[in-house]
C-alpha cells in the first residue's frame, strides 16, 4: 500500500521538476501524520528521507533501487557555434574568431573560441566592445541551420547511450546514465570521443550524482575535458564552492549573501532553513539541499518550454512610439507563425513585450489574461516605452505558457 502511493508521487515528481517542495510536503504527509498506518517494516520511509527517489529520474519505480546514487553527465560543446565556423574554414584556425552580428550594424556576439576569450571576449558582448579588446577579431555571421543540424547529428548520437536525455539548448543536455553498465566517467570519455569522430567538435563534461553538481563539474576542464565528483566527494567539493555557481543564485543574491559574510556553499550551510527561508522566501528551503551538493531533480526528457518569443535589434535606434509600433507588427506576426508551426495547443498565460534601451537598460511589459492579439502587445508596448521615453534597441515580443498538469498529478493530488 505505502508503496503503492509512494510510487505514485514519485511518477508525478519525474513529470514536473519544478513542483518539488510541494510533491515532497505531499510525500511526507502522506507518510507520516495522516497516514501513519502506511509505515511498513520493509520498507521504512521517515519525513527526513522523503527526498525524491533516485528512481524517479529514471522513471524506475523500483523502490529496491530508491538508495541507489544516480550517475548524470552534464555535456557541453566547447564554443559551439565558433567551433564549428573553424571546422569549416580550416585557415581559421589558431586565429581570434567571433560569430554574430557585424559591427557596422551593431551586432552582438553569440560566442567566440578561447582563442577570442584570451582576450577578454565574451559571448553577448556587443561586437563594437569585442573588437576593442581584440582588434584582430574575425566576425563571422550566424549560420543557424548549420548550428541546427550539427545539434540534431550531436543528439542521435547521445541518443545511442541513454534515452534518458534532457538537452538545455542547442550544445548542451543533460544524460541519466544510472542503468548504464559503463562507469560514468568512462562512459563520458566514450561519449565525447563518438561525437568529436563524426563531427570533429570537442566537448566538455562534468559527471555527479544529480543534475546540479554535473553542471558545475563540466566547465571545470572545459575546453575538452571532463570532471567527475563521486558520490562521496560531493561534501568536500561544496565546501569552497562558490555560492554564485548555484542555480538560482544571481548577481542580487550573491551580494545579498556577500553582506551576511557568506561566499561559499560550505559557509551558507551554517544557515537553518527557517534562516534562509527569512532571507530568500521559498527559494530558500531548496537553497539548504543545494548548497549541500543535494539536488533531486530528474532528468527530463520531455521538458515542455515555458515561454515562446522573438525579438530584433535594430541597425538605427527607433525614437519614436510610432516607430515601434511599425517594428512591433512585424514581430508579432513571426512569433504567431513560431506558436501556430511550434505550440498550438498549449494555454497562454501572458504576454509580453521587453524593451532594450540605447543605454543598454531594459524593461518588460507583461500581463495575465491578455489574448496574444496585435492589440495586447501594441498596449503593452505603450506601457513599456512610456517608462522611459528613451531611444529603444531592441523589441522582443511573446507569450508565457501554463504548465502542464500531468493527468496523474490531477487525478492523485487535486
Ligand atoms: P554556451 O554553451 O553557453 O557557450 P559556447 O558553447 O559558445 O562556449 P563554452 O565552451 O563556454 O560552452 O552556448 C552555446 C551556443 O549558444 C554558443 O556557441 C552560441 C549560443 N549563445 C548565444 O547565442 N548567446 C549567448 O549569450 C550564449 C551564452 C550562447
Ligand atoms: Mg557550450
Ligand atoms: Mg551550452
Amino acid at each position: 500500500m505505502l508503496v503503492r502511493r509512494v510510487v505514485r508521487v514519485w511518477f508525478v515528481m519525474g513529470v514536473n521538476g519544478s513542483r518539488s517542495i510541494h510533491f515532497r510536503r505531499k510525500l511526507r504527509w502522506l507518510i507520516s501524520e495522516e497516514k501513519p498506518s502506511l509505515q511498513s517494516e520493509k520498507f521504512q520511509i521517515t519525513p527526513e528521507n522523503a527526498r525524491w527517489s533516485p528512481a524517479c529520474g529514471v522513471r524506475n519505480f523500483d523502490v529496491q533501487n530508491e538508495q541507489k546514487a544516480r550517475a548524470i553527465i552534464h555535456l557541453d560543446m566547447d564554443c559551439f557555434y565558433a567551433a564549428i565556423e573553424v571546422r569549416d574554414r580550416p585557415s581559421l584556425r589558431g586565429k581570434p574568431v567571433g560569430v554574430g552580428g557585424a559591427r557596422e550594424r551593431r551586432g552582438v556576439l553569440t560566442t567566440c573560441n578561447y582563442e577570442a576569450r584570451k582576450f577578454g571576449v565574451r559571448s553577448a558582448m556587443p561586437t563594437f566592445m569585442a573588437l576593442q579588446r581584440c582588434p584582430n577579431l574575425i566576425v563571422l555571421p550566424t549560420r543557424f541551420d548549420v548550428y541546427r543540424r550539427e545539434a540534431a547529428i550531436i543528439r542521435g548520437i547521445l541518443y545511442q547511450f541513454t534515452s534518458i536525455i534532457e538537452p538545455l539548448s542547442l550544445d548542451e543536455a543533460y544524460l541519466d546514465v544510472t542503468s548504464h553498465p559503463s562507469a560514468p566517467a568512462a562512459l563520458a570519455e566514450e561519449i565525447r570521443t563518438a561525437i568529436f569522430r563524426t563531427t570533429k567538435l570537442t566537448s566538455s563534461a562534468g559527471i555527479g550524482p544529480n543534475k546540479l553538481i554535473a553542471k558545475i563539474a563540466s566547465e571545470i576542464n572545459k575546453p575538452n575535458g571532463q570532471f567527475e565528483v563521486k558520490p562521496e566527494q560531493v561534501a568536500d567539493f561544496m565546501k569552497n564552492l562558490p555560492v554564485r555557481k548555484i542555480w538560482g543564485i544571481g548577481e542580487k543574491s550573491e551580494r545579498k549573501l556577500e553582506e551576511l559574510g557568506v561566499k561559499t556553499c560550505g559557509e551558507l550551510q551554517r544557515f537553518s532553513r527557517p534562516e534562509l527561508v527569512n532571507v530568500f522566501g521559498k527559494f530558500g528551503l531548496e537553497l539548504y539541499e543545494l548548497c549541500r551538493g543535494i539536488d533531486d531533480r530528474p532528468v527530463e526528457p520531455d521538458r515542455p518550454r515555458k515561454s515562446l518569443s522573438t525579438e530584433e535589434t535594430f541597425a538605427v535606434d527607433l525614437a519614436t512610439l510610432e516607430q515601434c509600433e511599425e517594428k512591433l507588427e512585424e514581430l508579432f506576426q513571426d512569433v504567431m507563425a513560431d506558436l501556430a508551426q511550434k505550440e498550438s495547443t498549449r494555454e497562454i498565460t501572458k504576454i509580453f513585450v521587453k524593451l532594450k534601451f540605447n543605454d543598454f537598460t531594459r524593461t518588460t511589459a507583461e500581463r495575465a489574461g491578455l489574448a496574444p492579439t496585435l492589440e495586447g502587445f501594441r498596449s503593452l508596448l505603450e506601457e513599456a516605452f512610456g517608462r522611459t521615453g528613451k531611444p529603444v534597441r531592441l523589441i522582443g515580443v511573446g507569450v508565457r505558457f501554463a504548465e502542464p498538469m500531468p493527468e496523474s498529478a490531477q487525478l492523485d493530488l487535486l
